[in-house]
């Protein structure tokens, strides 16, 4: 059975929405970062990490959401199979893992951008890394505008980039001064997720609740 490896509210959050949204069986394992459990499986200690039950393993998320939408196209999780659709599926998945999910790691592990070790030095990394969350998250909601999703023509269609975006919007929620207020698209997007059953089990799971 396809197995995921997630941490609690991390990236892979959007891989666990993925395979419910897909409604095939997969079993999940939960881990802590850079733990000798996850580091068997994936050399950088960090998730999303997806096996297959031949022992075959993949990682990277982008690499992942791509790979599951398009093992099962009968979900419908693609967001288009022309040439040009494929390279919109491509483009978002690349803004969000290189230039969102990138934005935030400054906020997460500030340490890791200074060698500067005083709380000063830590605190001005965060600031940066927030105006740079800012950024994307101003790219995000005007790409938005007049959508319902990020893939697709007209009012958009939803995909695997949905639940991509979904975790790095809460992370957003939680860690900008003013949340994600200043975009409304983005939160339009986040409501419509939430509201989701399928994303209020994976929801429940992770967190115990
Ligand atoms: N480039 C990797 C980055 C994955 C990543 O950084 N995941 C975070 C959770 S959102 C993690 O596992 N961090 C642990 C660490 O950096 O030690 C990907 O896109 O899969």
């Amino acid at each position: 059975m396809t197995t995921l490896y997630y941490a609690t509210g991390a990236c892979s959050l959007a891989h666990h929405i993925v395979l419910e949204w897909i409604g095939a069986p997969y079993e999940t394992v939960k881990v802590q970062f850079g733990s000798k459990e996850l580091l068997a499986v994936n050399p950088s200690g960090a998730v999303p990490t997806l096996q297959e039950d031949d022992g075959w393993l993949l990682t990277q998320a982008g690499a992942i959401i791509d790979y599951l939408a398009h093992k099962h196209p009968e979900a419908g999780l693609t967001g288009g199979d022309s040439l040009r659709e494929r390279a919109e599926a491509h483009r978002w998945s690349a803004f969000l893992t290189s230039d969102m999910h990138a934005a935030f790691w400054p906020v997460f592990t500030p340490a890791r951008y200074t060698t500067d070790p005083s709380d000063d030095a830590k605190k001005a990394v965060v600031a940066a890394g927030l105006k740079l969350v800012q950024k994307q998250m101003t790219v995000l909601n005007d790409h938005l505008e007049g959508r319902d999703w990020i893939l697709g023509d007209g009012r958009g269609l939803r995909s695997v980039i949905d639940a991509y975006a979904f975790p790095m919007i809460r992370w957003g929620i939680k860690m900008l001064p003013n949340g994600i207020a200043d975009y409304p698209n983005v939160q339009a997007l986040y409501d419509r997720l939430a509201a989701d059953p399928a994303v209020q089990r994976v929801i429940a799971r992770e967190t115990g609740k």
